[in-house]
């Protein structure tokens, strides 16, 4: 069998103080942090688009990274494309993936003829999991590259779109079923709108709760038990994509009755075009109960889209990792790189950097994490924050005896406040710094 990547090898850990680039230094499979090795904790995915078909066009351009994998006919490109994504994943030791149906099979002229590529493609892609081991995380439909959903697939106007929006997600469905899949994504793709001089939101907002129903229950009914998950997004590609971020889906999942199958995968850089933080998304997703997955990548604070770039800020993979520690790690979900490389990082050894250096900062930020809660300075400082509700009226209204006038009486006889703590912001940040950094002077 043909090498995709050719002069590239295993990439193995090698430990800090390596200068090999084409090795890990901080990502030991092996090793355990915080009660399990590495490889559990961080359950690390390719995504099958960015990486394998991503070439680098934008608005301005064509790609400049060929993906053709030595293929001629679009066919031959799937198949051969397919070799080499598991060529990159066991090289590159990732033990999941994640897709689009249109990311691994080309659409054809009609739905039958491209349900039946698909099912070509599948049939390869099991072979090459038997072989490798490999697991999918979650697959998805595309539901927003082709013109036929240029208003949308679940909230179109056109119920014609809606129903073939349907059919393609019976079918990705039923692959992901197929392949073992713990986990189905609905990213939102065009659902949304750009003006509500022509937009009904209350209707399309039914609708895409319809379709998800549909889906939910005709998952259910082949066999699935993984997790649906809803990607939250506030913009891009339309003004207003319903799915804005993790508390708005809470609410629609809540208002539709789906909040028992949906839980979320929350992308950093999705989170900050809402202009919140990664860790607020996380956060939300916790207290709320709908933790399930990470798309991981970071965006550009001074660019106002979604650039997907990969994750190398280690203080942003610390916060993310104590709230995916707090909320008792992946059950179903994992941590898929929803990244891809610059445009002008377009040889294919550019894959393999990109991948080692987000892999290494997500190991560093498992340790640091780990390093943090273990510290419990800042868990004690928090909960020592809230002290004043342990006891007396505090505790009173926390356990719900107090009543408003029985607060107003209270307060009567208050005075001025002055039982007013500092909330130690600077000492806290220091606090991190010196833990992330302890060990380097
Ligand atoms: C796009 C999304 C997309 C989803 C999968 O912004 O991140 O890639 O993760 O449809
Ligand atoms: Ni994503
Ligand atoms: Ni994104």
């Amino acid at each position: 069998m043909s090498e995709f990547f050719q002069g590239i090898g295993k990439v193995k850990f090698e430990g800090a103080k390596s200068d090999n680039p084409l090795a890990f230094r901080y990502y030991n499979p092996d090793e355990v942090v915080a009660g399990k090795t590495m490889r559990e904790q961080l359950k690390f995915a390719m995504s099958y688009w960015h990486t394998m078909c991503g070439a680098g066009a934008d608005m301005f351009g064509v790609g400049t990274a060929d993906r053709s994998y030595g293929g001629g006919d679009e066919m031959t490109v799937a198949k051969n494309k397919a070799r080499a994504a598991f060529e990159l994943m066991t090289k590159l030791d990732i033990d999941f993936f994640c897709f689009h149906d249109r990311d691994i099979s080309p659409e054809a002229a009609t739905l039958t003829e491209t349900n039946a590529r698909l099912d070509e493609i599948v049939d390869l892609i099991e072979g090459l999991m038997k072989e490798s081991g490999k697991k999918l995380l979650w697959g998805t439909a595309n539901l927003f590259s082709n013109p036929r959903y240029m208003h949308g697939a679940g909230t179109s106007c056109n119920a014609d779109v809606f129903a073939f929006a349907a059919a393609q997600i019976k079918k990705a469905l039923e692959i992901t079923v197929r392949l073992g899949g713990n986990g189905y994504v609905f990213w939102g793709g065009r659902e949304g709108y750009e003006t509500l001089l022509n937009t009904d939101m209350g209707f399309e907002l039914d609708n895409m709760a319809r379709l998800m129903t549909l889906a939910r229950d005709y998952a259910r009914s082949i066999g699935f038990k993984g997790d649906f998950y809803i990607e939250p997004k506030p913009k891009e590609p339309t003004k207003h994509q319903y799915d804005f971020d993790v508390a708005t889906c809470c609410a629609f999942l809540r208002k539709y009755g789906l909040d028992k199958d949906f839980k979320m995968n929350v992308e950093a850089n999705h989170a900050t075009l809402a202009t919140h933080t990664f860790q607020h998304e996380l956060a939300t997703a916790r207290i709320n109960g709908v933790f399930g997955s990470i798309d991981a990548n970071q965006g550009d604070l001074l660019l106002g889209w979604d650039t997907d770039q990969f994750p190398t800020n280690v203080y942003e993979t610390a916060l993310c990792m104590m709230e995916v520690i707090k909320a008792g790690g992946f059950t179903n979900g994992g941590l898929n790189f929803d990244a891809k490389v610059r445009r002008g990082s377009f040889e294919p050894s550019d894959l393999f950097y990109a991948y080692i250096a987000g892999m290494d900062a997500f190991a560093l930020g498992l340790k640091i994490a780990d390093k943090i809660i273990k510290d419990g300075r800042i868990d004690a400082f928090v909960a020592d924050r809230y002290a004043s509700y342990k006891s007396g009226i505090g505790a009173d209204i926390v356990g719900g005896k107090a009543t408003i006038q029985q607060l107003e009486a209270y307060a009567l006889n208050l005075g001025d406040i002055t039982t007013n703590t500092s909330g130690r912001q600077e000492y806290l940040e220091h606090i991190v710094n010196g833990i992330m950094f302890s060990g380097l002077v």
